[in-house]
């Protein structure tokens, strides 16, 4: 039975690379942080007694700032795979924040490269990069153009992606960048704009909020659905050689257009609830992020299925559902229609929603 580490298991990406996984045999090992309040809502519907012999799916306490702790991780372990999907990886936050933003996003990457170094184990290795990274540099972007990084964040995720590069060419490690354009689904994170606006819409709906405030309306991104990148990433892993990657679906829009789609879908007019507040501007913006996926496709033979306004639709519904509300049900089809049996409606929305709040934080 092949053997993986994801950290960052309890976030977006991490979950869904728990689903898939498991769903392909794997015996799978998770990090979480200990947190006083429950934080893996998540993974609660897959999560597993480890006591029972059949179990797969094992959680284990720790944090990317400490190294001991790495090292014994990956002693212990000796697995075949890691996937590095934990970070600080909110944007805005990492201009607050920006010291524990390297800390975590940025060194945290070369403690667990320099852990596989010290073992000797054979890990393949996934590094989570970012589109951010090339910041102001003119789209479309592909894995030749220019990192021109615009936020702590963005320069953190640089750092990990030449740490990566250097663990690859210098010393053999099979270490793999993917360069990921924006992907977003019902378990974003609620303070990324696209949940942020479906959540809004939901909470409008069900006369819980009136107006929704955001930041910068006019910057441009390539938005996809998350399971499909979280497919890519593991096609990464599955190569013959390590190498770095764009995945995205090379076109972009604007988070106006995102807020007009998302509003007229559920039948609002988004002019009577939408209002800018300066809170959510950034000391600096990234302006336009479009991938230009040419090698993923033809190394992969990745190609996202899920379009702009089926994604907006796919998380619309899934809010609504969660508010008590009837969706508008295109979300359902377009995911029983289009994406394999590991994430259909009922497991990657309903399913989470169900989930028994705490189950897994008892592990
Ligand atoms: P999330 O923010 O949803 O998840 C981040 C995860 O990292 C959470 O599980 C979080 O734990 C964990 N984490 C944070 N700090 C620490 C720490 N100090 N020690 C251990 N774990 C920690 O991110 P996504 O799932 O959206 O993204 C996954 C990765 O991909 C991130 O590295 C992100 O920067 C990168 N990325 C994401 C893109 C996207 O569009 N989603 C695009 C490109 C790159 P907890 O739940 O306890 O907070
Ligand atoms: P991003 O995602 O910065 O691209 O990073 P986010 O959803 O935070 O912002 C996208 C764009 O929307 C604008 N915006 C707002 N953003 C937030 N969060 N809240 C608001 O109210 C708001 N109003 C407007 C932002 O200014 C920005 O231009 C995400 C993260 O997942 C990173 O970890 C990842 O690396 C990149 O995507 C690719």
């Amino acid at each position: 039975m092949r053997r993986a580490i994801i950290t960052g298991i309890t976030g977006q990406d991490g979950s869904y690379m728990a689903e898939l996984l498991l769903s392909k045999g794997y015996e799978v090992h998770g990090i979480i942080r200990r947190a006083s309040t429950f934080n893996t809502q998540r993974i609660d519907h897959i999560y597993q007694d480890p006591n029972q012999p059949s179990a797969r799916l094992f959680l284990h306490h720790g944090d990317l700032s400490n190294s001991e702790w790495i090292i014994n991780l990956i002693y212990s372990f000796a697995p075949e795979e890691v996937y590095h999907l934990a970070a600080q990886s909110h944007v805005r936050v990492s201009f607050d924040m920006p010291e524990y933003t390297g800390d975590i996003t940025g060194l945290g990457t070369m403690r667990l490269l320099e852990a596989i170094r010290r073992s000797g184990c054979k890990s393949r290795f996934y590094q989570a990069s970012s589109s951010e990274m090339f910041g102001s540099t003119p789209p479309p972007q592909n894995e030749n153009s220019q990192f021109q990084p615009r936020s702590p964040y963005a320069v953190a995720k640089v750092y990990s992606y030449w740490m990566t590069r250097i663990y690859r060419e210098g010393h053999g490690v099979f270490a793999s960048n993917g360069i990921l354009f924006n992907h977003e689904s019902p378990r974003r994170g609620e303070t990324f704009v696209t949940r942020k606006i479906t959540r809004g819409v939901a909470a409008i709906l069900s006369n819980r909020q009136d107006t929704l405030y955001l930041g910068n309306l006019e910057a441009r991104r390539d938005w996809g659905y998350a399971p499909e990148y979280v497919e890519g990433i593991w096609r990464m892993l599955q190569q013959d050689h390590a190498d770095d990657l764009v995945l995205g679906t090379g076109k972009a829009y604007s988070v106006r257009e995102f807020v007009q789609e998302a509003f007229s879908y559920a039948g609002l007019d988004w002019q009577k609830h939408v209002k800018a507040s300066e809170r959510y501007f950034r000391p600096l913006e990234v302006d336009t992020l479009i991938a230009d996926p040419t090698k993923a496709r033809s190394v992969l033979g990745w190609e996202p299925r899920v379009d702009f306004k089926e994604l907006v639709a796919i998380m619309v519904d899934a809010d609504m559902e969660a508010a008590g509300l009837n969706p508008q049900g295109k979300g359902k089809q377009i995911l029983e229609q289009k994406l394999g049996h590991w994430n259909r409606w009922h497991d990657s929305v309903t399913k989470v929603m169900n989930a028994v709040e705490g189950s897994a934080s008892q592990h």
